[in-house]
């Protein structure tokens, strides 16, 4: 019997459209031009959302075996697309519609743009015969997407459609990868021309190497610098993961034995436990350290904008983007380049000094344990606190306890997903997804279904704020659809509360709580609706055993959870309380 899919692509190849489809091998279509060059690119999936300006996408997406994942939302599309291209290391596709299914996914292309994720948009158009002439959906979507991506152009001849496919991706991949955006008017794309005349570039022939390690005499110097270096610290960021250039950055920390610590996508590159994972301590490293080595990170807010360094240390900046180098703060040595393959040459300079330090450093990295125990212990009795109505700090504990090695934690909200971060460690590479630098709510559903998407022998698990699973919470149901459920895990506080505090502490209890508070909402009926498990969790000790259940119904059924578990409004984290993130 032919599955829904099959009829689905039955119906799509009716007579009628058949009988406009040329036959002819000498000729082809629009459609198959895109789908040509994706499969090119490597994009086996692509996330969108139906319209009359894209169909012809999707007969070149059937024929070159590229799987089509239809979302309710296109900010769940570019969501998807961008945690895709995450999850897999390669391009991230999504293809929307023309106006509002362009609007629709600008949150997610503005998301892979501050997070540095190779995402490709393509987009419809009104016909180019009615240039200007108030076609459906018409905006100069080209215009708009320009500021926010590496690379925004329009189609303007078929023959040109999957030169400029290639284009586009490739420009994703330039420097530190980002989001490219192509528009495709209706009449180039339902168009068919002949074969000889496009212009396809072929796999392997277009393309140079990414993995440059800049000026070889910089390698040296850096060599030099953490040999001699009594206290160095290697931050490894987001770019380090997404290049996966993990394997030389461990080498590294282990070959010269320099303490390690990881943020944003890098996160889990060294499970908690490894003697070069450190996680507490890295104000104090960067306050103490002779030498700090920031790799594949801005000097953005997160970092304090380059302050919280200690003055007088020597600090080298590796990026692959040449402008994001020393931006905000002075450094001693600028690299650009990859990430993986300036850490490993920096390593393979060391190999056969009779001394590289290593010995030397073991009292740093003791010292710096040291204070992570007794900032550990300091924290322990929230992590267990027993407190009803339940302390947030404590579902973040319980998080941790669940993760295994094949669990893929995802953040998706404000001050509870703040906490978390402070208990959750993930204990392998790829298996942490936050929203970046855009602090966007609402990404949770749209990785989730990706990293479904991309490693269905891996769990996936998203913790999301009450805001935040409202916002895109539709497309669990097509993450169900397709075959990548989840457990999502609410903490419910009923309020935008991370907004709810420097609104109180400004203007008082009256003021404060004007628009942040939310309604009490049992989202485990959510998941029930959508044929999954549901629970509504309001004592710590059900924390747990709930997200056991979650697990086994989501692995038997195939349908996901949702653990909704409500904690104390009256509770935030330090950062929120500081609100550091504005400083
Ligand atoms: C799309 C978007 N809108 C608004 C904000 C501003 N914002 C930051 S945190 C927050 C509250 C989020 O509420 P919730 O997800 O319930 O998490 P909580 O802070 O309550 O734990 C808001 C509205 C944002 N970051 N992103
Ligand atoms: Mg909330």
């Amino acid at each position: 019997m032919a599955s829904v899919a099959e009829e689905r692509i039955r119906s799509t190849t009716a007579e009628d459209t058949l009988a406009r489809k040329s036959q002819d091998a000498d000729v082809i279509s629009g459609g198959h031009l895109v789908g040509a060059a994706l499969k090119n690119e490597g994009v086996d999936t692509i996330f969108t959302l139906c319209g009359g300006h894209i169909i012809d996408t999707y007969d070149g997406c059937i024929d070159n075996d590229i799987r089509i994942i239809d979302v309710r939302h296109e900010q769940v599309a570019a969501h998807a697309a961008d945690g895709y291209a995450r999850q897999t290391g390669g391009l991230g596709c999504l293809i929307t519609t023309a106006g509002p299914g362009f609007t629709n996914a600008l949150t997610g292309i503005a998301t892979a743009l501050r997070s540095e994720s190779p995402v490709l948009h393509i987009g419809g158009q009104g016909a180019l015969t009615q240039h200007k002439m108030g076609s459906l959906q018409d905006l100069p979507h080209v215009d708009i997407a320009a500021p926010i991506t590496k690379f925004s152009a329009g189609v303007r001849s078929t023959e040109r459609i999957a030169d400029m496919v290639a284009m586009a991706a490739r420009e994703c991949f330039a420097g530190a990868p980002g989001p490219s955006y192509l528009e495709i008017p209706r009449d180039i794309l339902d168009a068919e021309v002949a074969v000889e005349k496009a212009v396809i570039p072929q796999p392997g022939q277009y393309r140079a190497s990414t993995k440059s390690i800049g000026d070889p005499a910089d390698v040296e110097k850096l060599a030099q610098l953490l040999v001699e270096s009594e206290r160095p610290a290697i931050l490894l960021g987001t770019q380090v993961w997404m290049c996966r250039g993990h394997k030389e950055a461990i080498a590294l920390l282990k070959g010269l034995n320099i303490p390690g610590y990881m943020n944003g996508a890098s996160r889990g590159l060294l499970p908690p436990g490894d003697s070069h994972y450190f996680h507490r301590t890295r104000g104090d490293a960067f306050k103490q350290a002779d030498v700090i080595v920031i790799v594949g990170t801005p000097f953005d807010f997160r970092m304090g904008y380059g302050r919280r360094l200690r003055d007088d240390a020597t600090v080298v900046h590796i990026d692959m983007d040449y402008k994001t180098v020393a931006r905000n703060r002075d450094v001693s040595l600028g690299m650009v380049g990859d990430p993986g393959a300036i850490l490993g040459a920096v390593l393979d300079a060391t190999t056969g000094l009779t001394d590289n330090g290593a010995t030397r450093r073991a009292d740093w990295l003791a010292h710096l344990r040291g204070i992570e125990k007794v900032k550990t212990e300091r924290l322990m009795p929230l992590f267990l606190s027993d407190a009803e109505p339940i302390h947030p700090y404590r579902v973040a504990w319980e998080l941790n306890e669940f993760l295994t090695e094949k669990t893929i934690y995802i953040g998706d909200g404000g001050d509870v997903v703040t906490i978390s971060a402070q208990a959750v460690q993930p204990r392998a590479p790829g298996n942490w997804m936050d929203p970046g630098a855009l602090g966007g709510l609402g990404v949770g559903t749209g990785f989730a279904m990706a990293s479904g998407l991309a490693h269905p022998d891996k769990e996936v698990l998203c913790y999301y704020g009450d805001g935040s699973f409202g916002m895109t919470a539709f497309d669990m149901e097509t993450a169900n659809r397709f075959g990548a459920p989840y457990i999502a895990v609410i903490g419910n506080n009923s309020a935008m509360n991370q907004i709810r505090y420097g609104q109180l502490a400004k203007y008082g209890e009256v003021r404060g709580n004007v628009g942040n508070l939310l309604g009490d909402v049992p989202f485990s009926k959510f998941a029930e609706m959508l044929g999954g498990y549901g629970e509504e969790v309001r004592s710590p000790g059900q924390i747990q055993p709930a997200l056991q259940r979650a697990r086994e119904s989501v692995a038997s059924s195939g349908k996901s959870a949702v653990i909704n578990i409500w904690v104390d409004p009256q509770e935030w984290a330090p950062g929120t309380k500081r609100q550091t993130m504005y400083k």
